[in-house]
């Protein structure tokens, strides 16, 4: 595809830093340099993807705005696929912006979220997949979801979806040719032979539809709320997972008010920890407030970690907690552990959901069992251990929902065949999977599909 505009936009994020890019895109891009940038050397012509160092000049003024390295990249050898100017500036807002302001007065427009990679795409430099994938790339939390972002970006679920796809053309092939045969012989013959074959990509789409939990929670990690009644060691327990001190810990019941939310990397896993206030009957307003925050947080986590006192018994606000909790995955911890015990654990493990794992015996203040806590939490969360993950994992909603269109698709093919139905009629399902199936790379998506994928990029990637 051929755009007549040239887009432009600051590159790095926003803020001061050593070095500021300005990229450009488009058939303007050699005449914006052109106009603009005063080399050290005297230069006949840019070559592609060789690096020139000089000053960026306003050309109405004459005045000099910045010392610069500038490179041109020759279409079709850029990321977008287009002729690509690229400026670096010294990494100052007010000069990126100075410098930008004059690339758009030389003849480029504003570049929209995401549109240098949605070009990339349009230009068939990327598929949709890998274009998504991009943002995967950049917004990685941990160093597992980065893996598996570049996998994607590598082509790695593309090529398993097209290996899909030519299997489903093949046998739309095989189904086609048995309707012109019947045709000409004026027999129906059902091609029985297919069946285990529709069966096989069946089950293809449906394990790697089944990687979207993993793929998902890689991405974008999961929420686990501490909780438990006041003073058993919450806060402790955060600090401790977070190897700094982060929340007041003191031997008061009730000190912990409002949450606190941190970030972490447990195994690879994006895990947002909350610590909350202890339940109980609240004593003054401020701590009702907290509570009641403490039951939304509760009801938006993705695993809830019960942390119990293992030094006294099982208290009636222990077991008010466990069971209004029930329905929630819980991972149950007994903390103090370095005390005398005086938690039954026969007791607790009665009021457990039976899905529930067995409680884990930990020291928040010392750091005995924390390592194991770690692992329960993966645990919790995945299904699949890392090293075991598959390297096409898919991580978008978009891309479940196509796989299971496309599975939906073959099934209804094959009990249509099974049962009688015309060749014609299952060709027409297989027809549907296989479009479902180019929805992921992008063979057939709509505009607003696309303007969908985009709105999630930042402006000048
Ligand atoms: N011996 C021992 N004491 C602990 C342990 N963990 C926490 N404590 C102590 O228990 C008391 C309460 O700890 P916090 O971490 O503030 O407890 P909390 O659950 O956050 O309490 P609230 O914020 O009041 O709900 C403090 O005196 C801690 O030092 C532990 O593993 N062993
Ligand atoms: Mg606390």
């Amino acid at each position: 595809m051929i755009f007549r505009d040239t887009i432009a936009a600051i590159a790095t994020p926003p803020g001061v830093g050593g070095i500021g890019l300005i990229r450009a895109s488009g058939p303007e891009a050699e005449g914006i340099a052109r106009r603009l940038f005063r080399p050290l050397r005297p230069l006949s012509s840019f070559l592609s993807h060789h690096l020139y160092h000089g000053h960026i000049v306003a050309p109405e003024t004459g005045d000099v705005l910045d010392e610069v390295l500038v490179s041109f990249l020759k279409a079709p050898g850029s990321f977008t696929g287009e002729d690509t100017l690229e400026i670096s500036c010294h990494g100052g807002p007010l000069i990126l912006r100075t410098v930008l302001d004059e690339v758009l007065r030389a003849g480029a427009r504003p570049a929209e979220r995401g549109e240098f990679t949605k070009r990339a795409f349009l230009n068939n430099r990327l598929d949709l997949a890998q274009a998504e994938a991009v943002l995967d790339v950049i917004t990685a939390q941990t160093h597992a979801g980065l893996s598996a972002a570049v996998a994607r970006l590598r082509g790695k679920l593309s090529g398993r979806i097209e290996a899909i796809r030519n299997e489903i053309i093949d046998l739309l092939a095989g189904i086609e040719a048995a309707i012109d045969f019947s045709e000409d012989d004026g027999v129906t013959e059902t091609p029985g032979s297919d069946l285990p074959r529709i069966q096989a990509v069946i089950d293809d789409l449906i394990t790697l539809a089944a990687t979207y939990r993993q793929g998902r929670i890689y991405r974008e990690g999961i929420g686990v709320v501490i909780a438990g009644r006041p003073n058993v060691g919450k806060s402790s327990l955060l600090n401790r997972l977070l190897g700094e001190k982060r929340a007041i810990v003191t031997s008061i019941p009730g000190t912990t008010r409002d949450f606190i939310e941190e970030a972490i990397d447990i195994g690879g896993i994006p895990v947002r920890l909350t610590d909350t206030a202890g339940i109980r009957p609240p004593e003054d307003a401020i701590e009702r407030e907290g509570i009641d925050l403490v039951w939304e947080r509760l009801a938006a986590a993705d695993a809830v970690l019960v942390l119990l006192d293992g030094s006294a018994e099982l208290t009636a606000d222990d077991r008010e907690l466990l069971v209004k909790l029930h329905e929630k995955p819980l991972l149950p911890a007994v903390n103090k552990s370095d005390l005398p015990q005086r938690l039954d654990e026969g007791s607790l493990r009665e009021i457990l959901p039976e899905t529930a794992p067995r409680p884990l015996r930990i020291s928040a203040k010392y750091g005995d069992g924390i390592e194991a806590l770690k692992q329960a939490i993966c645990d919790t969360a995945l299904t699949t251990p890392l090293q075991e993950m598959p390297e096409a994992l898919i991580a978008h909603l978009r891309h479940k929902v196509a796989l299971e269109k496309a599975a939906e698709g073959l099934i209804r093919a094959r009990d249509g065949l099974r049962g009688g139905l015309p060749p014609e009629l299952a060709a027409l399902e297989i027809r549907e999977a296989l479009d479902a199936l180019g929805e992921i790379t992008g063979r057939t998506t709509t505009e607003d599909v696309l303007e969908r994928i985009f709105a999630n990029f930042c402006i000048g990637k």
